[in-house]
């Protein structure tokens, strides 16, 4: 059955602007036809609708959000990367939206309402506005008023997204803002966290410390977090400089980040001038070799997204293959003995309570004038029997919805929060115990042979994506400088004949 209309064009799209985006890279494009393949097959088990695809649960775009406190300078170093004044920045708390920006070729910048990526599946907040309560209560449209969207002409922008977030504080964050912030944590490739040198006192921001430094440290990606101590510049003025790095190093110690961890940054446009040359010096050096690591991570997310998507292909058909289906079989396992259970019970008490009348009335000659009756077709003796088939196939259906109801009403119990593969489960497995399916079949609805070399397929081209990754970005053999070499070698070689040639023929 082919994939429903709105999503097929939504995919289309995706793979356009991924085509248009990384005409260098087509292993996202050819991504996201493997992912079809997925769809087709977690379609047929009954894991997703005909307007659902697993190509949406995944963020395309690279991402990088920066987060941090009250005016910490988000926006100014984000203004100075893109090389463009998209963001307002001053000291008042300017930002109270999450901004997502990405590129478009257009001039000018644009600024669009947070339904725009709330409806579109290449943005990480595809449908946000459902997971998040206190904005779906309040109606979709509410998601204007949390995020919105800007599109910009900077090249260095091209085929990410950025976040500009509003300044963080645990103490007064909204529940909604919390969750939002979360969910973005969750879906970026890299997380810059900025705090402002300028502040005093660290210690009096320890909720927000705690939840930007201690929530993020023992996560298993927190690689992908640089803690960020901006501002740099204001304290080249104090009598002892120093001693700022040193209480912003004890707290965030106290927070469990290890010292030495952090980068030290300012802003030459927005920073004032220092005026002792030697310190100046320093701060320069320093905040030259911080800028020079960030930037060069910010660089590589495009690669690290690249092998995230790939991973993500192959874990998902792997996960179908090994847990899902070993799943749904013994869940359809447990529901078959269910259901001969309650079958036999049911019916042999409907057979002794038959007995019991015909036994009490004397009847036993009934049945046989039946039997004879049916042989020799006759009316109301073949609608008896439709009629006792009835009751036999109403009683038979109605336990097998209720054996598979119960095995159902367990599921949320043991996934938890994880809502998605919990309906997944409920909806395979609705489609596996359906009343058109016999019951002795062992295996799930959906999976056979085709379907399983589908996934073998899937995963196949997975590793393809990651080793054309490695040889687009690493180089372990040194085979290119191999070849290179002999090249070069070649070519100094015809270089050096046709020297000579023209040396002789000169002579001559
Ligand atoms: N001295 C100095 N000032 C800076 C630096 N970076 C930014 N500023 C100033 O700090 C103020 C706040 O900067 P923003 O970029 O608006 O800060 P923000 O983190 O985006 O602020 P919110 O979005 O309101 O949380 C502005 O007046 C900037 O000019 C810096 O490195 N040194
Ligand atoms: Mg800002």
């Amino acid at each position: 059955m082919p994939q429903s209309s709105t999503i097929y064009k939504r995919l289309r799209s995706l793979e356009k602007h991924l085509a248009e985006e990384h005409p260098d890279n087509p292993v996202l494009t050819k991504a996201v036809h493997s992912f079809r393949k997925l769809d087709r097959v977690a379609q047929d088990i009954g894991l997703l609708d005909r307007n659902e695809s697993y190509a949406t649960y995944v963020t395309w775009w690279p991402m990088i959000a920066v987060l941090g406190t009250f005016s910490a300078g988000k926006s100014t170093f984000i203004n100075s990367y893109l090389g463009l004044h998209l963001q307002r920045t001053g000291n008042q708390a300017v930002d109270d939206k999450f901004t997502v920006i990405c590129y478009s070729s257009d001039d000018e910048i644009k600024t669009l309402p947070g339904v725009a990526l709330d409806a579109d599946p290449r943005f990480p907040f595809y449908q946000i506005s459902r997971s998040i309560t206190e904005i779906s209560e309040a109606g979709p449209q509410r998601i204007d008023a949390y995020i919105q969207l800007k599109t910009c002409p900077s090249e260095k922008i091209r085929g990410k997204i950025m976040i500009d977030s509003p300044g963080f504080d645990a103490d007064s964050q909204r529940n909604s803002t919390l969750r939002l912030t979360q969910h973005i944590i969750d879906l970026s490739d890299l997380v810059l966290v900025f705090f402002d040198a300028r502040h005093p006192e660290p210690g009096a921001m320890k909720d927000t410390l705690e939840y930007l430094v201690a929530g993020t440290i023992n996560r298993a990606d927190s690689n992908k977090f640089l803690y960020i101590l901006n501002q740099m510049d204001i304290t080249a003025k104090e009598d002892n400089p120093e001693e700022v790095v040193s209480a912003w190093q004890r707290s965030l110690a106290q927070a469990g980040l290890l010292a030495g961890k952090f980068y030290r940054i300012y802003n030459p446009d927005a920073a004032s001038p220092i005026g002792d040359a030697q310190i100046k010096e320093r701060y320069e050096k320093k905040r030259d070799e911080d800028m020079a690591e960030i930037n060069t991570r910010m660089q590589q997310i495009e690669v690290e997204r690249s092998y995230r998507i790939a991973g993500m292909l192959e874990q998902t058909a792997e996960t179908i293959e090994n847990q899902t289906i070993h799943k749904l079989t013994s869940m359809l396992h447990s529901w078959k003995k269910r259901v001969i259970l309650f079958d036999s019970i049911l019916f042999s008490m409907l057979l002794v309570l038959s007995g019991l009348v015909l036994y009490q009335t004397d009847s036993w000659n009934l049945l046989k004038t039946f039997g004879e009756n049916i042989m020799a077709c006759e009316t109301s003796s073949l609608v008896m029997l439709a009629l006792l088939l009835g009751v036999i196939g109403y009683i038979h259906f109605t336990v097998r919805s209720k054996a598979a109801n119960s095995i159902i009403r367990k599921l949320p119990a043991e996934f938890g929060h994880d809502h998605t593969a919990c309906q997944q489960y409920t909806q395979a497995f609705i489609k596996s115990t359906a009343a058109y399916r016999p019951m002795f079949l062992q295996k799930p609805a959906g999976w056979n042979a085709t379907n399983q070399l589908i996934l073998n397929q899937v995963k196949n081209e997975a590793n393809d994506y990651i080793q054309s990754l490695n040889d687009q970005f690493t180089n372990p053999s040194g085979r290119k400088a191999e070849v290179a070499t002999e090249e070069e070698e070649s070519t100094a070689e015809s270089v050096a004949a046709t020297e000579t040639k023209t040396e002789q023929s000169r002579q001559e």
